[in-house]
């Protein structure tokens, strides 16, 4: 049995156990001696080192992973000198996906009224809303000042920066040049063999976080904001489903089934760990051997994008918007909603991609057209599951841009891309 399939299964498996305890907890069928024990030992025990240990386990390859596949990568963009059209090419296509994500979901707020007859609910928790960056913050901060504390800090932005001054510089170092950059090839080699070794611990992994998760989930809050759940979960599936589509095959012919097929193992890894930057390393080696992009564009389209393309993420602060104003009464007009678009889609640019990332870009978002934080407490009992479900949808973004910059430069084997052997796992 392939890994996709036994990562697949672990994942179905996980949710059928979390349910079961949690339907036992909360009907004491067996009494509360031996739910305390499954509580003590199963769900808070073992279920949580495991699931620790494998988030874990993932985020040690981000750092080594991002920053040698990107001097690979640049090495090899220089010689053709096309790092500043794929960074334009990737950007633009990523803004766009964003901006296409935040719209469809503010007309599907609009449509559906998620917030109607809502008044009046109560907050779980108050939300103090961050700093909201500056376009100017963004930018400077883009540049480290020291690359070792970029890498300790896990700077995204600043490691593909430094990683892509490193190759171009390497490329234009000669003979010595080549023979660093064949170092760091064979390098990026044994770090994608460690990437394989840890993926094979994966349907443990998977099974211990999701039978966690759904046997300490709280369904009433799901019930009570069933409507604003649904519409998010909607606009996710239809813009994964449908956006995703129509612009892969407009843009590159591709078959966006077998895209779909092909990145289910990275879906699953980012619903499990609710972390696109926790699944580089597989969304990474998955779009290269199963989609078939070349290491000189995934290894920069990768990372970048689980940084600063967030699009379920947008789509979850479109609803949300609308929600509160719906709940609350307030019109926020045209301009507010245009407001919410650029916002949202800035405010994903400098954020990681990690847990709840979500709701603190939310903060901003609501602040800058005058709703209320408090609401962020409403939906905060929901959100973790939305969470998982819209990283997923965030790195599939990834692998949809990544395969569509690759094919435009001639950088995407479409022999690979096409292959049915859907067992052919990252690793
Ligand atoms: N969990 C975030 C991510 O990793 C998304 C979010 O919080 O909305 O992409």
């Amino acid at each position: 049995m392939g890994l996709t399939t036994r990562i697949l299964l672990a994942m179905l498996l996980g949710i059928v156990v979390g349910v079961l305890f949690n339907f036992l907890s909360t009907s004491q069928l067996l009494g509360s001696g031996v739910t305390g024990v499954i509580d003590t030992y199963l769900v808070d025990g073992l279920f949580d080192i495991a699931g620790r240990i494998f988030i874990a386990s993932l985020k040690l390859m981000v750092v080594p992973l991002v920053l040698v596949s990107l001097i690979c990568g640049a090495c090899a963009l220089s010689e053709g000198s096309r790092v500043g059209v794929l960074a334009v090419k990737t950007i633009m296509l990523y803004l766009l996906t964003t901006a296409a994500a935040i719209t469809l979901a503010l007309l599907m707020g609009t449509l559906f009224q998620p917030g109607e007859g809502m008044e009046g609910l109560v907050a779980e928790a108050t939300f103090e809303a961050p700093p909201s960056p500056s376009l100017k913050d963004v930018l400077i901060d883009i540049f480290p000042t020291n690359p070792v504390e970029a890498m300790a800090a896990g700077n995204m932005l600043q490691i593909i920066v430094f990683a892509l001054l490193m190759g171009y510089a390497v490329s234009r170092s000669g003979e010595p040049g080549r023979r660093i950059a064949s170092f760091f090839n064979d390098l990026n080699d044994v770090i994608m063999r460690m990437v394989g070794v840890l993926m094979a611990f994966a349907p443990y992994g998977v099974f211990a976080l999701l039978a966690k998760l759904f046997a300490q989930l709280g369904v009433e809050a799901i019930v009570q904001l069933g409507k604003y759940f649904l519409v998010v979960l909607a606009t996710l599936l239809l813009h994964a489903l449908g956006v995703y589509s129509l612009l892969l095959k407009l843009l590159s012919g591709l078959n966006p089934v077998e895209l779909i097929k092909k990145m289910r193992p990275a879906m699953v890894f980012a619903f499990s760990t609710a972390s696109s930057a926790a699944t580089i390393p597989v969304t990474l080696a998955t779009v290269e051997k199963r989609l078939g992009v070349d290491n000189k564009v995934a290894a920069f389209t990768v990372p970048l994008g689980a940084t600063i393309n967030m699009d379920g993420t947008a789509i979850m602060q479109g609803v949300a918007t609308v929600f509160f104003a719906q709940m609350y009464g307030v019109d926020i007009g045209l301009s507010g909603y245009l407001m919410v678009i650029l916002t949202a889609t800035l405010a994903s640019v400098g954020t990681a991609g990690v847990p709840g990332v979500g709701l603190i870009m939310l903060a901003m978002v609501l602040q800058q057209v005058g709703l209320p934080l408090e609401g962020i407490g409403i939906i905060l009992g929901v959100d973790r599951l939305l969470d998982m479900v819209r990283t997923a949808v965030n790195i599939t973004g990834d692998s949809v841009v990544s395969a569509i910059v690759a094919k435009s430069e001639g950088a995407l084997s479409e022999e690979t891309f096409n292959d049915r052997n859907y067992d052919s796992a990252a690793n």
